[in-house]
């Protein structure tokens, strides 16, 4: 740890207590008034440091910047979280975080940015990710599953995103069938799960979320403007990011956890009762085919059932669905 780790830590030990510059010099085995110098520097990054003669320092606000030390500060996950590799600018956190679990990261690792620059959606698609708006994050994980399980990945990320959106901003939001959380009819955040498996045997999935949190309307180019919005326009007031991805890893892990133990059954059941997509007449575009049709609900495994105008019920692995 540098010195300005050394004297976050210090603060986040005894949160809202002043620590004395006597204390805080040990504690970094510097004069005081280095630790002066990095105090400075500290709110030259955004922090809000607090000095009263005779008592010392006290931290009142850390800055809502994606670090890695402010994200794991506090988190009381077991591997959800527990390691960040956190980038200012990068073109996707995607390719980042297969090269990260190629070379043996562990399950759980998180790598965010600020800013992508060539943040990718499915199929090629591209996932707008301007500076500092939005959660641009990939996250490792290696479930002892087999291949065609894969896809219920997807659906737990989805129930764990909204259910965090629900807790901290109280919006209701809506899963559109795979990976799409709507609120209202626009997108606010899309997952993208890739994997990488042998014949029968998954190494790691990396799940990719992007979601909208602070961006204002002009964030969004014009061919989004239509379809996309944020958390922030939702609720009218600013989300803080790291708290919101401290408790996301809480709950995902939770609901991973489970689905590990227990199997697929309360994801299902919690997707389904989130979900914008079942009842709903839609339109599946597969790779192969196109189907029209009532969306009725899950299978056991996650596969979507679709009802056609004959009464015929198709399953449905991976497609765009639209209404
Ligand atoms: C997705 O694809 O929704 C998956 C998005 C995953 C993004 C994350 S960010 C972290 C990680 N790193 C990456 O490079 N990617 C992942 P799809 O269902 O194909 O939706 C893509 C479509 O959504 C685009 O064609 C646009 O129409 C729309 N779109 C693009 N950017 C958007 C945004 N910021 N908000 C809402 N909609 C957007």
């Amino acid at each position: 740890m540098n010195i300005k780790q050394v004297i976050l830590q210090a603060f986040r030990d005894q949160p809202g207590r002043f620590i004395s510059g006597e204390e805080l010099s040990q504690a970094c085995g510097c004069s005081r008034t280095a630790v002066w110098k990095h105090i400075e520097e500290l709110r030259r990054d955004g922090y809000e440091v607090e000095a009263v003669r005779k008592s010392g320092y006290r931290l009142l606000a850390a800055p809502d910047r994606l670090s890695a030390a402010e994200i794991m500060a506090g988190l009381s996950t077991t591997r959800i979280g527990q390691h960040v590799i956190a980038y200012d600018e990068v073109v996707s956190t995607q390719p980042l975080a297969h090269e990260a679990a190629a070379k043996g990261a562990a399950e759980g690792t998180l790598v965010l940015a600020e800013q992508q620059t060539g943040g990718k959606g499915r199929l090629g698609r591209p996932w707008h990710s301007p500076k500092g708006t939005g959660i641009w994050m990939s996250l490792i994980v290696r479930p002892a599953i087999p291949l065609p399980k894969t896809p219920q990945m997807t659906l737990l990320t989805a129930v764990s995103v909204a259910g965090t959106i629900r807790e901290e901003t109280g919006l209701p939001v809506k899963i559109k069938w795979p990976n799409d959380i709507f609120i209202g009819d626009k997108k606010v955040c899309g997952i993208l799960t890739e994997l990488n498996a042998e014949a029968d045997r998954v190494n790691y999935l990396v799940i990719g979320i992007g979601l909208n949190a602070n961006s204002v309307q002009a964030d969004f180019p014009e061919e989004l403007l239509a379809i996309a919005t944020s958390l922030r326009i939702e609720s009218g007031s600013p989300v803080k990011r790291v708290a919101f991805i401290q408790r996301f890893c809480q709950n995902f892990e939770e609901e991973y956890n489970h689905y590990l133990r227990e199997g697929f059954q309360r994801v299902k059941k919690e997707w389904e009762a989130h979900s914008y997509t079942i009842g709903r007449w839609v339109t599946v575009q597969t790779i192969s085919q196109k189907l029209e049709g009532q969306a009725i609900g899950l299978d056991e495994e996650g596969v979507l059932m679709v009802k056609d105008r004959l009464g015929q019920i198709h399953k449905v692995y991976s497609a765009d669905v639209n209404y």
